[in-house]
């Protein structure tokens, strides 16, 4: 493989900071993922599984401090602090490097270092852009093999010979004390150490397509958003696209995969994490899946919750810290009713039900992944590689609320729908004592992932409208209210699709909707019931929009926008204060 001489003089300048005994240039064929698997084999950094029930699928045990992000040790290193925002985490340019530097130079004696040139994005994409990684885990090549494209595909993408996001990666000595994920947006570059988990070490995911990527994607007029895309085919065989961001954990990959309860509707998945979202020629936003693979959280990954992502694991799939059963198999918590008699848990140990009741120890991690090829999704949309991307008619934001956001409401429009983007919320689930329950303001489900100040981020969104002709319709929904009784409401997962019928519906202006002080809302005989039990009442008590909790949590998205302040679009302000004037 021949690379661009700037990224030749990149990859010796980093060798010679780093150290390694040899430097391999990845090709992101086949031969060499069985190589890597084979050597992990052998050094026990992947264990194999039932090649009959599991082929070629394998397990990986990560450090048990490094199991999750690390949002307290992720930066934005903008030359200007204010230009990173007050909702990043900021430091200087050379303070970072000097830091990191540290932690990075000779860290890679006496280890391979792989040149990883990866594309995000379908090949032949005008949407899609090179990263070229360096990093001196096997884990780590095996897996961006799977979530991107590797090899030639990546450099021939290229539109000049400094097109790439330059990616250093080092396990470092995994110590969170020496651990830094760092990212460059004014000279395209993220160092990331001390750290193997994927959302920290896979940099083509969250580090370029998100936080470098919204960057370049304001630079450039486009969006680079933490939003799943699906395709809803109704009776007719037509099918809506639609973007949705939730935050983390929210079940997203479950949406992505739905199985829908209503006879002749379908959902397609083109991507569960992150869309790129472009204006076409005709003014049409069209979105493309940046990765080639799903890394999805395993527990909670079920026959029940989601069937179509419990098949696409059964092959070509690397785990990490799930729990390994006396078969060789694997399994989580909630993966089916009855839990094995006893497996190995994620950090090898013996683990049985009487001793996770004794001791309340978990068999997998609760951030336990799955790593497949999104071909493998028996959902997966056959325009999912379209370098024209797909059509989006619709934009669906999404939070984790017990209380006060209903069901689901549309936004008047295209201004008032990035107010509503900008405000959404979930409400915290296992946190610190006294914060349970509040409400963590995560605009557009970007708080950890946006690369620049979130003020600049809103006025973006703001100002793409003028190049769109046709705006999507932008709608909230919220899965997660709950009943007088503690209960929620919504049966949700595949009952979900009647939501996403009423939103399709909307989209193609072919259902009705009762205007309210927050935006419109199907009535309920708007909505398709058949096949539920699901009354008037119940429908009624879920959608209610009650003007004391709306007040209040209109003064609740102040702290945010106070925050935020001098960066704020006036837009914002008006759609804040024409709320208050409806409620
Ligand atoms: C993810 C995340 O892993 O959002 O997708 O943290
Ligand atoms: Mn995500």
């Amino acid at each position: 493989m021949s690379a661009s001489s700037v990224a030749e003089r990149w990859v010796d300048g980093t060798a010679g900071m780093t150290r390694p005994s040899n430097v391999v240039w990845c090709d992101g064929s086949k031969q060499e993922y069985d190589r890597l698997i084979e050597q992990m084999l052998r050094d026990g950094t992947l264990l194999a599984l039932n090649a009959r029930t599991y082929p070629n699928c394998y397990l990986h045990r990560s450090h048990p401090s490094d199991v999750a992000r690390t949002e307290q040790l992720t930066f934005i290193c903008t030359r200007t602090r204010d230009d990173a925002g007050p909702t990043n985490n900021w430091m200087a340019p050379a303070e970072a490097k000097a830091k990191a530097g540290q932690y990075l130079n000779g860290a890679m004696r006496g280890r391979t270092m792989y040149v990883i040139p990866y594309l995000m994005g379908p090949a032949g994409s005008a949407m899609s852009r090179t990263g070229i990684m360096v990093t001196d885990s096997a884990y780590v090549v095996a897996s961006m093999h799977i979530m991107a494209r590797v090899g030639d595909v990546a450099i021939k993408a290229m539109r000049s010979d400094d097109d790439f996001i330059a990616g250093v990666h080092s396990l470092g000595d995994l110590s969170p004390e020496r651990r830094l994920i760092l990212h460059f947006p004014e000279e395209k570059t993220i160092w990331s150490v001390g750290s193997g988990y994927g959302g920290n070490a896979l940099l083509g995911k969250k580090c370029h397509a998100l936080r470098l990527g919204s960057w370049q994607a304001r630079q450039e007029g486009w969006l680079a958003e933490h939003m799943l895309i699906i395709g809803v085919e109704d009776p007719q065989g037509e099918i809506t696209y639609i973007a949705a961001a939730m935050p983390s954990a929210s079940g997203k990959t479950n949406l992505a995969m739905a199985v829908s309860s209503l006879p002749g509707w379908r959902v397609w998945t083109v991507g569960d994490d992150i869309a790129w979202i472009h204006v076409d020629a005709n003014g049409q936003l069209r979105a493309i899946n940046p990765e080639r693979g799903f890394f999805g959280v395993a527990p909670n990954t079920s026959p029940k919750t989601n069937p179509n992502a419990t098949a696409m694991v059964k092959s070509n799939t690397i785990f990490t810290n799930v729990a390994l059963t006396t078969d060789r198999g694997v399994w989580w918590e909630d993966m089916t009713d009855t839990p094995p008699s006893e497996c190995l848990d994620w950090r090898g140990k013996k683990w049985t039900p009487e001793i996770a009741k004794e001791t309340g120890a978990r068999a997998a991690h609760p951030n336990a992944r799955f790593t497949a090829p999104a071909s493998q999704c028996p959902t997966i949309d056959p325009a999912w590689e379209d370098p024209e991307g797909v059509p989006i008619s619709a934009l669906i934001f999404g939070g984790r609320r017990a209380s006060t956001l209903p069901l689901i409401y549309q936004a008047f429009n295209w201004s008032s729908g990035v107010y509503l983007g900008a405000t959404m919320g979930s409400e915290m689930t296992a946190a610190a004592a006294g914060t349970i329950g509040k409400v963590r303001r995560d605009p557009m489900a970007m708080l950890p992932f946006c690369g620049y100040h979130m003020g600049d981020y809103f006025r973006h969104w703001i100002k793409m409208q003028r190049s769109l002709s046709v705006s999507p319709r932008i709608f909230h929904v919220n899965w997660f209210r709950k009943g007088a009784d503690g209960k929620f409401i919504w049966p949700g997962y595949s009952e979900n699709m009647r939501v996403l019928k009423w939103i399709v519906d909307r989209a193609r202006v072919r259902a009705k909707a009762r205007e309210t002080a927050i935006g419109w809302v199907p009535e309920y005989s708007d909505m398709e019931w058949k096949g539920l039990d699901f009354s008037e009442a119940q429908f009624d008590e879920l959608q209610k929009i009650e003007r004391s909790a709306w007040k209040h949590e209109v003064i609740d998205h102040e702290e945010l926008f106070i925050e935020l302040h001098d960066h704020l679009p006036k837009e914002m302000v008006y759609e804040r204060e024409l709320l208050i004037c409806r409620l």
